[in-house]
Formats: C-alpha cells, sequence, structure tokens
C-alpha cells in the first residue's frame, strides 16, 4: 500500500499533525530541535541523525508512496525537499507551511505548497459562515413558530427563484401549504413558471390584498414591499420576514429582513439557511433551488457570485436531473409533436436560419422547438413560431457569437408588436391582425417566408 511520509520540523508541527488526527496510511517523523529531544509526540519516530538522505532511506520509500514536509523554515525546508529528491527521484511532495515560498525551494517536478494553518483557517471562516446563517434561521423560526398561519408571498407571476426560495422557506419552518402557503397578487402565467409548479407540485393561492387579514405572518420572498406598485396594500408596508437578493428599498417595516444584493439568486441564500440548520435536504427541493439558482444567474452566468456557485455545486449533488429535465424540457403534448413533424419536413437552413413554423400550438412547446431548430446543421439562427390565441408568437436562439438576439427581435416586431430578451435567446408576439395587415395572409408559408426576410433584414441592419 502507498504511503504518505509526514516529515515535521519540530515539536509543534508533529503536534498540531496529532491533533488534527493523522490517516492510518502516514508514516509519521519529525527532527527534534536541541531542547525538544525528550519529548514524544504521539505517533511520530525521530529521524535518526536529523534530516539527511540516510534517514530518509532508512524509511524504505517505494513508487507511489508520497512526501509532506511540514515547516515554517525557509532553510529546514529546502534541506527536506533536497534530501527526498536525493532518495526518491521525483516523488510527490506536499509542502505545508504559511510562511515558506516555493520560490526559495530546489526545483522539483512535483511539487505543491499550501498553508497548513490558512487551511484550518478557511475552514473555521467557512463555519463562522455557517453559523452567522444559522442565527438568521434561528431568528426567522422563533418569530413565526408561534404564528398559526404563515403567508409566503411572491411577486405576481412567481419567478423560479421566488418559488423555490418559498419552497425552501416552508420546509426551513417544517410547514406545509395549510399553514403556510405560498401567496401571490398574480398567477403563475409563464410557461417556465409553469412548468415548474407543475413539476413539482408546488401550488402557489393568488390572493387579493384584503385576504391577507387571514394570515398571522407574513414573510416576502425574493420581493421587497415596495415592488407592489405605488400604493402597496397596508399590510405589506409592515411585515415579517423579508429575504430577498434585490438592492435594497426604503418605505416599509419588516422585523427581520435579510437582504443581499450580490447574491445571484434568493435561492442561493435559502440553500445556506437549509445547511446552516443542517435541514436534510429533499431531491424535489434541491431540485427547486438548483433550478431558481440557473434561471436567475442565467446558468451561472454574469452577476453570479461566489456564494451561488457554491450553493448550486451542494445542490447538485441531491437534485434530481430527471425532474429538471423535465422542468427545463416539459413534456411536449403529441399534437405539439405532430405539427413539430411537419415544421421540420419542409424547413431548411438558409443563410445560417432555420425557420419552423408550427401553426396553432401551446406556447411552452415554441421554446422547445426553437432549441431544437438551433442543432441544425449550419444554423446559426432558429426562429420556431407559432399561433397563440389570437396572436404569432415565436422563439429566437442563436449560437451566441452572432448579433444579440434581443436587439434582432427588437429591430424584427418594430411597429408591429413586443419582443425581447438576451444575447443568444429571445421573444417576439405579433397580433395576426396586424401580421395580416401589413403582409396580406398568416398561412405557414407566408409566415416562414416574412420571418426569415425579417431576420435577414435585421441580422444584417448596422
Ligand atoms: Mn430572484
Amino acid at each position: 500500500m502507498a504511503r504518505r511520509i509526514i516529515v515535521c520540523d519540530g515539536l509543534a508541527s508533529a503536534r498540531l499533525w496529532s491533533r488534527i488526527g493523522a490517516g492510518e496510511d502516514e508514516v509519521l517523523t519529525w527532527v527534534p530541535r536541541e531542547e525538544e529531544s525528550r519529548s514524544r509526540p504521539t505517533g511520530f519516530h525521530a529521524l535518526q541523525g536529523g534530516l539527511s538522505a540516510e534517514a530518509i532511506g532508512k524509511l524504505n520509500p517505494k513508487v507511489g508512496d508520497e512526501f509532506a514536509v511540514v515547516s515554517e523554515d525557509t532553510p529546514f525546508a529546502r534541506a527536506a525537499v533536497a534530501v527526498i529528491a536525493e532518495v526518491a527521484g521525483d516523488a510527490p511532495l506536499l509542502l505545508l507551511s504559511d510562511t515558506v515560498d516555493a520560490k526559495n525551494l530546489p526545483p522539483h517536478p512535483c511539487l505543491r505548497e499550501a498553508g497548513l494553518r490558512s487551511l484550518i483557517r478557511d475552514d473555521v471562516d467557512e463555519e463562522f459562515s455557517h453559523l452567522s446563517n444559522l442565527r438568521r434561521v434561528v431568528d426567522v423560526c422563533t418569530l413565526l413558530a408561534p404564528r398559526e398561519k404563515v403567508g409566503i408571498l411572491l411577486q405576481p407571476d412567481p419567478d423560479p427563484d421566488g418559488l423555490a426560495g418559498g419552497y425552501a422557506l416552508r420546509a426551513l419552518l417544517g410547514r406545509k401549504a395549510p399553514t403556510a402557503p405560498l401567496i401571490s397578487f398574480g398567477e403563475v402565467k409563464r410557461p417556465e413558471n409553469v412548468a415548474m409548479v407543475r413539476a413539482l407540485g408546488i401550488e402557489v393561492r393568488t390572493v387579493k390584498p384584503e385576504e391577507l387579514d387571514e394570515f398571522d405572518a407574513i414573510a416576502l420572498v425574493d420581493v421587497q414591499p415596495t415592488v407592489f406598485g405605488d400604493n402597496p396594500p397596508a399590510r405589506v408596508l409592515s411585515v415579517d420576514v423579508v429575504i430577498d437578493h434585490h438592492p435594497e428599498r426604503t418605505g416599509y417595516d419588516a422585523v427581520i429582513r435579510d437582504i443581499r444584493p450580490n447574491y445571484g439568486a434568493t435561492a442561493t441564500i435559502l440553500t445556506e439557511y437549509l445547511r446552516a440548520a443542517e435541514i436534510e435536504m429533499h431531491p424535489r427541493l434541491a431540485t427547486a433551488l438548483t433550478y431558481g439558482i440557473k434561471s436567475d444567474t442565467q446558468l451561472l452566468g454574469r452577476e453570479t457570485s461566489r456564494q451561488d456557485m457554491a450553493a448550486f455545486a451542494y445542490l447538485h449533488a441531491i437534485a434530481s436531473p430527471a425532474l429538471l429535465r423535465r422542468i427545463e424540457r416539459p413534456a411536449l403534448p403529441s399534437d405539439g409533436l405532430r405539427s413539430l413533424g411537419r415544421a421540420l419536413s419542409r424547413s431548411q437552413v438558409i443563410d445560417g436560419i432555420h425557420v419552423l413554423v408550427l401553426g396553432r400550438v401551446r406556447e411552452d412547446v415554441i421554446p422547445q422547438v426553437a432549441d431544437l431548430g438551433l442543432q441544425a446543421e449550419g444554423a446559426e439562427w432558429a426562429i420556431a413560431a407559432g399561433i397563440v390565441g389570437s396572436d404569432l408568437v415565436f422563439s429566437v436562439r442563436n449560437v451566441g457569437y452572432v448579433r444579440a438576439a434581443g436587439e434582432v427581435v427588437r429591430a424584427v416586431v418594430e411597429g408591429l408588436g413586443v419582443g425581447g430578451g438576451h444575447r443568444s435567446m429571445a421573444k417576439g408576439i405579433i397580433p395576426l391582425k396586424a401580421f395580416r395587415k401589413l403582409y396580406g395572409s398568416a398561412t405557414r408559408q407566408r409566415i416562414g417566408t416574412v420571418l426569415h426576410e425579417a431576420f435577414i433584414a435585421a441580422i444584417r441592419r448596422e
């Protein structure tokens, strides 16, 4: 079995090593200083004759063995690296030191350096950060525990971050929907938000401002009271808890407020709460929080903090990939698949643009078809269009290194409808009436030709 051979430069580092607990495969050696010759650090044996090639040779190092040198003393570290290399060639070597700089050591092909004390320090700091989250958790739970019914208020048409945050707060309080419902002044509407509540079985109750009186406490998640218009209901201006990552607003009262504008998602704050309180995270909850972080940070893109990354990594191990896929790629209804089949059989990539016209279709099918359309060979742009109600709705995807999709869509719908989006994804809506008025008819073929020409013009526009 390969061993770790630890070489400590004196009693203090040997004792520290004993205290942090030696591994079973570790051979512990130390070099006593003059006044330390009578000490016996637990588990250690002294290198006979001090630090020398002969003493290291007696340890009989074999291929696969690794070394660690623990020292804050540059001459000792230098000598140790040299004699180990002399006896064991290029055996991997870890220098554990907070003061010795690897630049002052003999060249070595396989050496890493880390500070033993700073490693412990980092872990201690992390624990303190968990502790300050635990403080918040205790405060929130203490405040809300005696209240019979807690309303967890989200923004109107709550987005995945709000939904996940609210769902997590309820878990943190150890409550279920009857005593801690998720509530909102506006129903869940956007297709991705609908997909999430469906897949996770989250219920959001739409309430009128006067219905807030039935709650014994109000907790706002991913939102602050002043977001609810210029004259928010009085009950909302004086609440119990606010947990949010949007810039801090004034003009309302909250017994507890935890607002962290440098975070990319409220789901990150709630993930830290749950970790700090060591509450068991179920795959469903971890999936919700993962999706919340992903969607608010645009897949850990811009405005992602170190904390978002850490929360995401923690959740990733617990979340259910199958459930996440179901949210991100909702099941296509069979008539959606049939119209996709028809659209695919006629579509071609021309000038790098792939237009797929679906006819009348469920709205959430359209963005999925756009995703699929971008996979066609040669496609730099994919446009999926369908008729929803009395509108022509289209989703746009591009490969990312071309013009920004949001900008192009705004140019396409100018004077006709509404549109916008980000660098690589966008959406546009044109009332069919306006489309027909300008282009004569709204047959699939006509829609396809018009969109293709409009996109060419918008992409090439200076
Ligand atoms: Mn958010």
